[in-house]
């Protein structure tokens, strides 16, 4: 056979200029490369799938490879993917990630029919960037989360080496043909053999792998649908009648649990199973440490409260923020117990440092949390347990505080500490310590560029200042003064509170503005702020043109 590389070529010098007609890829040639690298990026991946679906579902590469983005995200593009896509954000991330590797499984099928083994080993680089990111991903506690991408990685390298070899003449002891690498002297019957069974069975394994990691979550399921709220000692007193105005398009009252706005890094979500749940509480301050499991938390005294969450990634007029009615312990009742104290009687920690399965870390003021204000640690939304994708089995709720700062979902650690000592998840990326909710209103209705009939136009919406209460709502048509919006009945000065005004609209286009007071007296500012670092502030306007 003479010396070959391994690409079963003649030894080719890379230096020698491509003069010689044996050393172009001809453009079919090439084609078929790359539809060999597409299929092997197919099959790794979908090894890796199988694997993960046995290992971890998060082990898998393009989880694991998307949570670190995520992480690595800049403030600034998080919002901006957050304002674009959404809560699609996740599912756009992830398309990007599998449009980036398929270009490089293209190219680097191509460039397996020069030089073979470059191909399989480029595959493995790609491997190992994967496993790299599963195991370095918080919630990853074992080595075996590489396993998923180095399988994967070394069945596609496997793949690639032996397509490239179809593709590459089987004899280069036939010089007579001159064995350009082109369309002839290649094995087509082999490689379409090849590439279809390794399709076919790279399907088969996604489409095991997606089955096994969608029953994975079993008993976590099991496990919430055996809950059984009990009824709270202390329950919400009922919405009153006016809290909703039932006026079409302003956002129902009491937000239900389907509507209600998600926003996380995780990009599977946690499946826990309630009955191995456990929470610790220790740290600074903590006198008698603590763990608890999921009955031990029903078994104590629940209580029921309405209360609006908001995420500090709202825009103006945005749409994160929804309203529920949260069953679960005082949380301040629990820290006493373990003999913490707040900073104002004493107490050496600040800061509550709240940890969730996911390797999520939020921080919350120690103060605001034993203030008296009814910060949970909430089992119920809604009079159900917890929606997974909403935190089950157990998460934080604090009123007054952005999510970011107080709404851990699926807790199991928490840490007293202080400001000084450690920076959680969004600080470390840019956002603020402490982030009370500001003063917001937003116009439900009309929506923007609506074209409203000339008459009797209901303007509303909602307004929300949690803990401190909405005392008045004013509209302004374009430059003219506030008028008094008509406030809807409040529930509690922890919720949202919606507001209407009819307007008496007149042919043309306008410009509706809102702000709101709190109780507190202060008016909703003018100056815009961007979301980071903590929260937007600034006047929703709307502009219609009335016919
Ligand atoms: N574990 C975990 N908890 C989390 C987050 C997260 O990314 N991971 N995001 C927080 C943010 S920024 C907000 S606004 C709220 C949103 O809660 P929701 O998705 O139930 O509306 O959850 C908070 N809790
Ligand atoms: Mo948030």
């Amino acid at each position: 056979m003479g010396t070959t590389n391994p690409s079963g070529l003649r030894d080719r010098i890379p230096h020698v200029t491509e003069t010689d007609e044996r050393h172009r890829i001809r453009p079919g040639l090439a084609a078929l490369g790359a539809l060999s690298g597409v299929l092997t990026g197919f099959a790794a991946l979908a090894v890796a799938e199988l694997v993960a679906g046995a290992v971890r579902p998060q082990a898998g590469p393009v989880v694991a490879v998307g949570g670190a983005a995520i992480d690595r995200t800049p403030a600034a593009v998080k919002d901006w993917a957050i304002r674009n896509f959404g809560t699609d954000d996740k599912l756009v991330l992830q398309l990007g990630i599998l449009a980036v590797l398929a270009l490089f499984a293209l190219l680097l099928g191509i460039v397996a029919l020069r030089f073979r083994r470059s191909g399989s080993a480029g595959v493995l680089l790609f491997g190992a960037v994967g496993a790299l990111a599963a195991t370095s991903r918080p919630d990853s506690t074992s080595p075996l989360d590489a396993l998923p991408s180095v399988t994967g990685a070394v069945a596609g390298a496997g793949l690639l080496y032996v397509l490239a070899g179809r593709l590459t003449p089987r004899s280069e002891a036939a010089p007579a043909q001159g064995a350009p690498l082109s369309d002839s002297g290649w094995d087509r019957r082999g490689f379409v053999i090849t590439a279809t069974a390794a399709a076919a069975a790279s399907a088969g394994a996604g489409a095991l792998g997606r089955s096994l990691s969608g029953s994975r979550g079993q008993d976590a399921v099991a496990s919430r649908r055996n809950v059984v709220l009990p009824a709270p000692a202390s329950p919400a007193a009922p919405v009153p009648k006016g809290a909703g105005l039932r006026i079409p398009g302003v956002s129902a009252f009491t937000t239900p649990n389907s509507d209600f706005y998600r926003v996380d890094t995780a990009l599977v979500v946690p499946k826990v199973d309630a009955t191995a749940w456990r929470l610790r509480i220790h740290g600074k301050g903590v006198r008698r440490p603590l763990v608890l499991s999921f009955d031990d938390l029903l078994r104590r005294e629940l209580i029921e409260r309405d209360i609006t969450l908001t995420c500090v990634s709202n825009e103006v007029g945005g749409p994160y923020v929804g309203n529920a009615r949260w069953t679960g312990v005082r949380l301040a009742d629990l820290l006493a117990e373990c003999g913490v104290k707040p900073p104002s009687e004493g107490g050496p920690a600040d800061q509550l440092v709240a940890r969730s399965v996911d390797g999520m870390t939020i921080g919350s003021p120690v103060e605001d949390v034993m203030d008296g204000r009814d910060a949970l640690l909430a089992v119920g939304m809604n009079g159900e347990p917890l929606p997974f994708d909403h935190g089950f089995p157990v998460r934080m709720v604090v009123p007054g505080l952005y999510g970011f700062v107080s709404a851990c979902k699926w807790i199991n650690d928490i840490e007293l500490t202080t400001f000084d000592a450690y920076d959680p998840y969004w600080v470390k990326r840019g956002w603020a310590r402490r982030a009370p909710i500001k003063t917001e209103s937003r116009i439900d209705t009309p929506k923007p560029f609506a074209r409203p009939r000339a008459g009797t136009v209901m303007v509303a919406g909602v307004a929300w200042a949690q803990h401190r209460g909405i005392d008045k709502v004013e509209v302004r048509i374009d430059d003219g003064p506030w008028q008094e919006a008509r406030l809807a009945a409040e529930d509690t000065r922890d919720t949202w509170r919606q507001w209407s005004l009819a307007w008496q609209a007149t042919k043309g286009g306008h410009t509706l503005t809102v702000r709101a007071t709190d109780r507190t007296g202060q008016v909703q500012t003018d100056k815009r702020t961007r979301t980071i670092p903590d929260g937007a502030s600034g006047r929703h306007s709307v502009v219609v043109t009335v016919e």
